[in-house]
């Protein structure tokens, strides 16, 4: 199968990014083509500092690095670096009805976090995502809960083509992780886990030892002091017991009983441990690729080219199929 999937450089990328996207890629880039790609393109539809975009790129491309990525085997790239993603969002935007576009949740949740920036890139992020993902016929987008209706309205968005034109986009699945699908805020339970919000709300892959002890200590728990997995009467203490059972692999009941009759505290310090350990190889390749800031540029290179080759390919099938060029 074909993979598409990407990550907005739009800051400190998370566990919640991680358990819900990077996990799965490492994966299924074993037995499947894959393609991860960094969304520049669609970080500009959200405030940003143009002085950061180089450096979260960079981090972005570390991260999937560190997580296990093999740049030899998957294509790693920068989106805005060809040229016909923004070409295909374009054409693929004049078959996608405004109707389903309006109800995108994304769209209304970041019109309300952004009231000043609402803008038609943002409102047409469902059709460079689509663009992204049919651009490389991509068969399958493994994406958290969050980018499962992005994913859906991508394979409207192919079937209305095939429809039109004729037959060349395949209808791209979504990949959902089996648990970790929704990370929640540490400080908010009730909301997903985003790098936009309050640095205090999430754990950043590079984040150190101590503020993830702090994070962790502070964050969101419920009434009582029971160690149970609860969504509804518990959000803190589940969201916490889900990212432990995630990271050691030890199912929620186990972690349960073992911290049967211990508070709070006690569970967080455990839960500390673990995390600081589990994201230790990723600081550490971290500062190595800090140093190593023209091979992460070579392979995003290496990466861009073979993109294109793929990119062009299709681009000419489609202008053909739509009679333009
Ligand atoms: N809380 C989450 N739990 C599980 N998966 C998540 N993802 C995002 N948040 C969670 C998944 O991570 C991948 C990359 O996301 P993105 O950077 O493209 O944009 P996003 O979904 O908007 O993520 P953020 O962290 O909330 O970023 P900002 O604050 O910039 O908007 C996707 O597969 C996503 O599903």
């Amino acid at each position: 199968m074909r993979i598409f999937s990407g990550i907005r450089p739009t800051g400190n990328i998370h566990i919640g990014n991680y358990l819900g996207a990077v996990k799965q890629w490492i994966e299924l880039q074993k037995k499947n083509e894959c393609v991860f790609c960094i969304v520049d393109m669609h970080a500009i539809t959200t405030p940003y500092d143009v002085k950061e975009m180089q450096k979260n790129i960079i981090d972005a491309a570390s991260i999937y690095l560190a997580a296990g990525v093999d740049p030899e085997k998957s294509i790693i790239f920068v989106q805005s670096g060809v040229k016909e993603h923004a070409e295909l969002a374009w054409l693929l935007g004049t078959i996608t009805p405004m109707g389903e576009l309006s109800r995108m949740t994304q769209f209304k949740e970041k019109s309300k976090q952004h009231k000043d920036y609402i803008n038609a890139g943002l409102f047409n992020y469902p059709v460079l995502m689509a663009a992204d993902i049919l651009l490389y016929k991509g068969e399958a987008v493994p994406v958290g809960k969050d980018q499962e209706q992005h994913v859906e309205l991508a394979r409207t968005i192919a079937k209305k083509f095939n429809q039109k034109f004729g037959n060349i986009f395949p209808e791209p699945e979504t990949i959902l992780p089996k648990s970790g699908a929704k990370i929640m805020s540490l400080t908010d339970p009730k909301k997903k886990m985003s790098k936009s919000d309050d640095a205090k709300s999430y754990i950043s892959l590079f984040d150190t030892p101590e503020d993830i002890t702090k994070k962790i200590m502070a964050a969101s728990t419920d009434s009582g002091k029971d160690i149970i997995y609860n969504i509804t009467k518990k959000p803190g203490i589940s969201n916490l017991l889900m990212i432990y059972s995630l990271l050691t692999d030890e199912p929620t009941k186990k972690i349960e009983e073992k911290f049967k009759g211990k508070g709070y505290g006690e569970f967080k310090k455990s839960l500390a441990e673990v995390v600081i350990n589990y994201l230790e190889p990723f600081r550490r390749k971290q500062k190595e690729l800090q140093t190593r800031d023209v091979y992460v540029k070579e392979l995003l290179n290496k990466g861009k080219s073979r993109a294109e080759t793929i990119a062009k390919t299709t681009m000419q099938e489609v202008r053909e199929k739509m009679g333009l060029g």
